[in-house]
């Protein structure tokens, strides 16, 4: 069963392989040998050939690998993982082996240089996630876990919050309460951000106390069996200023037009520049310093990006951010982030958590 969920994959990589002219394809990145094999592992190196897959682990991960992919060739190194890998390919016959160009470090290529010298080293891109980019069945069935234990996690922390607190202690209660309901851990650092550090879109939790008086910016996520969710809302204690109300209030209006534009069919860039041209409306366009959105998955950022430097046409099982941001140096900052299904008639949320600034 699971041979064949994981075969179906392979076949596919099989094909992009020979697209590519390549006879032989090499990744040493987690979220790809996880998808293609199941290896939950942090670290090793899988080389696909055309009928064969062949995971290289050292001595931690061998037993883990063997168990988890039964399926898959294990082979356990010592020293460098070049000399199990050189062995194979001569053994194969391989001449042109595909890597990824952005996941592979300057050492590690030097090294597979000098260890493979008779060997078409061939840079490759998006090879895998290209494929991880729609998801099937059964990863969005994980995704939705993920979001419904992400949104059980902030319910809890939200009603503890309370000014006095410092940005540590709610990210800390925040991490508590995902592990509590079934996640294995963060899908990132999380973001607490009060007052002027609101402002840094990505200004990790601090021991700054939280004010009465602050606006205060929540970027968490959770990683459940390998899919990350990833959800920002903006609170505070009590009504603003009007500027800040106001702020707020278009943000919002922005983050609900970026949703209804997401469908099945539709540019990605389109999507940023409506809710960019909405907040321009308010003068507030300038304020919004980062791309719309993201694809996520097995990675908390993959494609499609939405975003004025990149263009995809949305497709249905994609799965992407919307997170419109307003942010005024040393005064406030404000983000308001859903992950959706993209669907052939527009989306399904995997956050249904309350978008209002006041809490109550
Ligand atoms: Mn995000």
């Amino acid at each position: 069963m699971e041979n064949e969920y994981y075969g179906a994959r392979v076949a596919r990589l099989s094909q992009r392989m020979a697209d590519a002219n390549i006879d032989a394809f090499f990744t040493l990145a987690a979220p790809s040998m996880r998808y293609l094999t199941g290896f939950t592992g942090e670290e090793g190196f899988l080389l696909a050939l055309q009928d064969e897959m062949h995971l290289i682990v050292d001595g931690r991960f061998t037993t883990q690998a063997q168990e988890e992919c039964p399926w898959v060739d294990v082979i356990e190194y010592k020293g460098q993982f070049t000399s199990a890998l050189a062995g194979l390919l001569i053994s194969r016959r391989i001449h042109w082996l595909g890597f990824e160009k952005e996941r592979i470090s300057y050492v590690q290529a030097e090294q597979m240089r000098a260890a493979l010298p008779s060997i078409a080293m061939i840079a490759t891109e998006q090879v895998v996630e290209g494929m991880r980019a729609v998801k099937d069945a059964r990863e969005l069935e994980l995704m939705r876990s993920a979001g419904r234990i992400a949104d059980t996690a902030y319910d809890a922390m939200i009603c503890r919050l309370r000014p006095g607190m410092a940005e540590n202690e709610a990210a800390a209660l925040l991490e508590y309460e995902m592990r509590k309901a079934g996640a294995q851990g963060t899908s990132f650092s999380t973001i607490v951000g009060s007052g002027a550090r609101g402002a840094l879109p990505h200004g990790i939790a601090s021991d700054k106390v939280i004010e009465a008086n602050d606006v205060v910016v929540i970027d968490f996520g959770v990683c459940y069996k390998g899919y990350m969710s990833d959800c920002t809302r903006t609170v505070a204690f009590g009504d603003q200023p009007r500027d800040v109300m106001d702020a707020y209030a278009r943000l919002l209006e922005a983050q609900q037009l970026g949703l209804s534009r997401i469908q099945a069919g539709v540019s990605s860039r389109s999507v940023d520049t409506a809710v960019r041209d909405n907040l321009g409306e308010h003068d507030l366009s300038k304020y919004f310093t980062h791309g719309l959105g993201h694809g996520v998955g097995l990675e908390i950022h993959e494609a499609p990006r939405l975003s004025q430097g990149t263009d995809t046409v949305l497709e249905a099982g994609h799965v992407v951010t919307c997170e419109p941001g307003i942010y005024l140096p040393g005064r406030y900052g404000m983000r308001i982030e859903d992950t959706v299904i993209v669907t052939g008639g527009g989306y399904e949320p995997l956050t249904a958590l309350s978008k209002s600034l006041v809490l109550v």
